[in-house]
């Protein structure tokens, strides 16, 4: 281990053989997709021809269209493709650096929307914890509502949130835990019907729900064909195929996108306009989604969306074999929940950690993402695993479930809200 204390830079600079003989070294110890040990994790390995055209056009600037003029047309293309995906015609928008910049670029616009005093945001306790960094940085007052039995946003507990300084409503589709779907034709009435702006967080299941049905499974109405619909996250870097880092904010049109709007005098090309909280953004990654997008096409993406699925409910039927184990609930899209009846869910992701397994941890459950780096031949060992696990633990046949509950463990301390009281606005 280096003494970080002590560390300077080399006197002369290394040799380029030794430097990459020692990164190839330190670096070997990550886990890595081909290993196929990482089961709680919504990346994969990449498209192979996206990756490499990533590394082909590094020095790239999508923040500098003056410079970058085919970039910016390249981005424009693809956001126009994603905008097709989810029906919207007249999307606007950027690729950003993940879901997480996505989120808080759509809060920011809409509190730029919403002009003073209208601070409070209505989100399901589900939301990832993007949104508690947001509402950080913008003084934001997020009011967490409850799920329902299917870990969905209660609507109605929604409605009765509402309150004259309501400014946004968040809706997941997908969410991080258990790829949940929150009910957003209803959000989107109450959005209309209150003038509030609706982003819609799709950062997972956007490359997923406008598959499922060709794929032989049922989706859900969570686009932009929902009128109060007013942005949605999709990431190309989690089931997009594309390498890390390329997320996604969709505005539903012009008029919308303007309130993420910077103007830059000063860059080559005279006046320009900026519409991501960062500056310099790596073209390669407007290359490399563009590249994933068009080597797949729509059957591509089929196929992707109905191997996984397969998985996932083989996975989830395998789950149930084992005494003692067994799925929060059924599949949504292709995440599992994995419960435990005598272990906590802590205790669970360290047996497994011991047997070489990596998931993710929630508070009720540990997380499975069936993501395309898997396959049944892969996923054998695993319920291996799981059976040795249980032999361990003796039988447990029955499984009681608390409702609602979908949070992460790791959930950081934000001023998070109650429920408010029903008010019209
Ligand atoms: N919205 C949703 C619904 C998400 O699940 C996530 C992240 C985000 C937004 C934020 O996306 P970025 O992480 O791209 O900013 N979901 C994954 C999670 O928290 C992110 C992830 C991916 C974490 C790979 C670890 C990992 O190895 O589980």
């Amino acid at each position: 281990m280096v003494n970080l204390f002590t560390m300077h830079l080399h006197d002369a600079g290394m040799e380029p053989e030794d430097v990459l003989r020692e990164l190839s070294q330190r670096l070997a110890e990550d886990s890595s997709f081909q290993s196929a040990k990482i089961l709680g994790c919504m990346c994969s390995a990449p498209d192979p021809l996206s990756a490499s055209v990533f590394a082909r056009f590094l020095e790239k600037n999508a923040g500098d269209p003056g410079l970058f003029p085919a970039t910016r047309e390249l981005e424009r293309e693809v956001i126009a493709l994603m905008g097709s995906l989810l029906a919207g015609e007249r999307a606007e928008g950027s690729l950003v650096s993940g879901g997480t910049e996505a989120n808080i670029l759509a809060l920011w616009a809409a509190r730029r929307r919403a002009g003073r005093g209208r601070r409070q945001v209505i989100l399901p306790e589900s939301a990832h914890y993007s949104f508690d960094k947001a509402a950080d940085l913008m003084d934001l007052e997020l009011v967490k509502i409850p799920l329902d039995d299917r870990f969905q946003m209660d609507a109605r507990l929604a409605a009765q949130a509402l309150s004259p300084r309501s400014m946004a409503i968040v809706g997941v589709a997908g969410s991080t835990g258990l790829g949940a779907v929150d009910p957003i034709e209803e959000l989107s009435r109450l959005a209309e019907r209150h003038d509030l702006y609706l982003h819609v967080d799709a950062a997972f299941g956007g490359f997923v729900l406008p598959f499922l049905e060709e794929a032989g499974y049922p989706s859900r109405l969570f686009d932009f064909s929902l009128p109060g619909v007013s942005s949605i996250t999709i990431d190309p870097h989690k089931m997009g195929r594309a390498p890390i880092p390329a997320g996604c904010l969709l505005f539903r049109d012009e008029g919308l996108a303007r309130f993420a709007a910077t103007s830059v005098s000063y860059l080559t090309g005279g006046e320009a306009e900026q519409r991501t909280l960062i500056g310099t953004r790596p073209g390669a990654a407007v290359a490399a989604v563009w590249a994933a997008l068009h080597r797949l096409g729509r059957a591509g993406f089929v196929r992707v969306v109905r191997e996984a699925m397969e998985l996932t409910h083989w996975l989830a039927q395998e789950i149930g074999r084992i005494p003692g184990f067994a799925v929060v609930t059924e599949p949504v899209m292709n995440l599992i929940g994995l419960r435990s009846l005598d272990l906590g869910s802590r205790e669970l992701a360290s047996l497994l950690r011991e047997r070489g397994w990596r998931v993710a941890v929630f508070e009720d459950f540990v997380r499975i993402a069936v993501m395309p780096h898997l396959s049944r031949t892969k996923l054998e060992p695993f319920l291996e695993s799981l059976r040795a696990i249980a032999g361990q633990k003796g039988d447990v046949s029955s499984l009681a479930l608390p409702s609602g509950r979908e949070t992460a463990i790791m959930t950081p301390k934000g001023d998070g809200g109650t429920i408010g009281t029903k008010k019209d606005l």
